[in-house]
C-alpha cells in the first residue's frame, strides 16, 4: 500500500503554491524562508488545511451513503467552516457543534469570520458552552445521535478531521507534493515548520516524509509548533496518528521518536489567546510580505519560526518551508488587538 493507492476527491485547484519570502528572509538575516500556501489553494470558502484532509475522506463519505456531515470545533473553528463548504459542494447537510473553546469576549466572536461563513453556506450551526479539548467529545456524539434519531444518516468527522482513520493522508500527500515542487524549483527544504493542534496535519507530513526517506529521499526536520497549550495531549495525538498513518501508507519501519517533534513555547497559556509574540509575528508577516496569518494558529507557528531562526536553532544555511495552513477568517473576531 502507498499513498497513491488511496482515492482522492479533488477539492483543490492543484498543488498549493510555494514561494520565497524575500523580505522576511532579509529581515531575519538567517535561513532562507519559503511558504507553501494552503490558504490560497482551493475555491471552497477560503480553503485551508482541512480541505486537503477532506479530499481523502470524501470518497468514504460518498461510499457510506450518509446525508449529513457532523463535526465539531470552537466558535471560530476553521475546520467546521471547511466541512460546511465541502458539504455544500457535495449537496450534503452539515451539522456543526461549535463549542466555547476560547474564553474570548469579543462581542462578535460567535457571529463573524468562520461561523458567519458556515451559516451562509447553510450549515446547521449549534453553539455549546463546553471548553477546549482536542479529544472525542460528548456533544459531538450527541449530535450524531440526534441526526440519526431524526431519520438522517450521519457521517462523523472529529475535531480537525484528525482522529479519523484517513485523517493523516492529506498531509502525507503534501509531502509528495513538496518533493515534486523541490525538483521543479531546484531547492531542498531541510526544515519544515508547521502549526499543530489536533495533530493530523503534522502527523501526515511525518508519515509522508518517512515514506519518501525510505524511497531514497534526504532526511529533514519537521518541526511542529504547538498552538493547543495542552502540549502532552497534542504530542501524543501527533505520535499516534503519525504511526497509524505511516502503517497505512506502507512505511516499512517504525517511526523513530526523533521524527516526532512538537515544540512548546509559542502557544501562551491558553488555546486561542494570542500572546505578544503572536501579534508581533502577525504584524511582521503582514508588513514585510503582505501575508496574512491568524492569532490562533499560524501567528503562533510563525512566532516559533522567527525565534528559531533568530536564535540560530535553525541555522543560516537552512532552507525552511513554512506551512501556511489558512485560518484568516478568525481575524475578524480579534479586531480589538490591532487597535485603530
Ligand atoms: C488548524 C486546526 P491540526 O489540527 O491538524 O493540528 O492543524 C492545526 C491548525 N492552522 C493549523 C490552522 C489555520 C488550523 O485551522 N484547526 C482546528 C479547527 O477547528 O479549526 C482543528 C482545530
Amino acid at each position: 500500500m502507498s499513498i497513491h493507492d488511496f482515492e482522492r476527491y479533488p477539492l483543490t485547484f492543484g498543488p498549493s503554491p510555494v514561494h520565497h519570502l524575500d523580505r522576511l528572509t532579509a529581515h531575519l538575516g538567517g535561513a532562507q524562508i519559503w511558504a507553501k500556501r494552503e490558504d490560497v489553494s482551493s475555491g471552497l470558502a477560503y480553503g485551508g488545511n482541512k480541505i486537503r484532509k477532506l479530499e481523502y475522506i470524501v470518497p468514504d463519505v460518498l461510499a457510506s451513503g450518509a446525508d449529513t456531515l457532523v463535526s465539531i470545533g470552537g466558535y471560530q473553528s476553521n475546520h467546521t467552516r471547511q466541512v460546511a463548504a465541502v458539504g455544500a459542494k457535495l449537496g450534503l447537510k452539515v451539522r456543526l457543534v461549535q463549542e466555547r473553546w476560547v474564553d474570548w469576549d469579543d462581542p462578535v466572536n460567535d457571529r463573524v469570520g468562520n461561523i458567519l461563513l458556515s451559516r451562509i453556506m447553510g450549515a446547521d450551526v449549534r453553539l455549546n458552552p463546553a471548553g477546549f479539548d482536542i479529544g472525542i467529545r460528548q456533544s459531538w456524539q450527541q449530535a450524531i445521535d440526534e441526526v440519526e434519531a431524526s431519520g438522517g444518516t450521519p457521517y462523523p468527522i472529529p475535531a480537525g478531521a484528525s482522529e479519523h482513520r484517513l485523517g493523516g493522508l492529506g498531509f502525507a500527500n503534501w509531502a509528495y507534493e513538496v518533493a515534486e515542487q523541490e525538483r521543479q524549483l531546484g531547492v531542498f527544504f531541510d526544515t519544515i515548520v508547521v502549526c499543530t493542534v489536533t495533530g493530523s496535519t503534522h502527523a501526515g507530513m511525518i508519515a509522508g516524509f518517512a515514506a519518501l526517506e525510505e524511497a531514497g529521499g534526504r532526511p529533514r526536520r519537521i518541526l511542529g509548533i504547538d498552538a493547543s497549550a495542552t502540549l502532552e495531549k497534542t504530542r501524543s495525538q501527533v505520535d499516534r496518528i503519525a504511526r497509524n498513518c505511516a502503517d497505512l501508507i506502507g512505511v516499512p519501519r517504525d517511526l523513530r521518536d526523533d521524527e516526532i517533534t512538537v515544540l512548546d513555547g509559542w502557544a501562551g497559556d491558553l488555546y486561542g489567546i494570542p500572546v505578544e509574540s503572536t501579534i508581533d509575528a502577525i504584524r511582521l508577516s503582514g508588513r514585510l510580505e503582505g501575508m496574512i496569518i491568524d492569532p490562533v494558529y499560524e501567528g503562533k507557528s510563525m512566532a516559533g519560526l522567527i525565534d528559531l531562526v533568530t536564535q540560530g536553532e535553525i541555522g543560516k544555511d537552512s532552507t525552511v518551508l513554512y506551512a501556511h495552513l489558512g485560518g484568516q477568517p478568525a481575524l475578524n473576531a480579534y479586531s480589538g488587538i490591532f487597535g485603530d
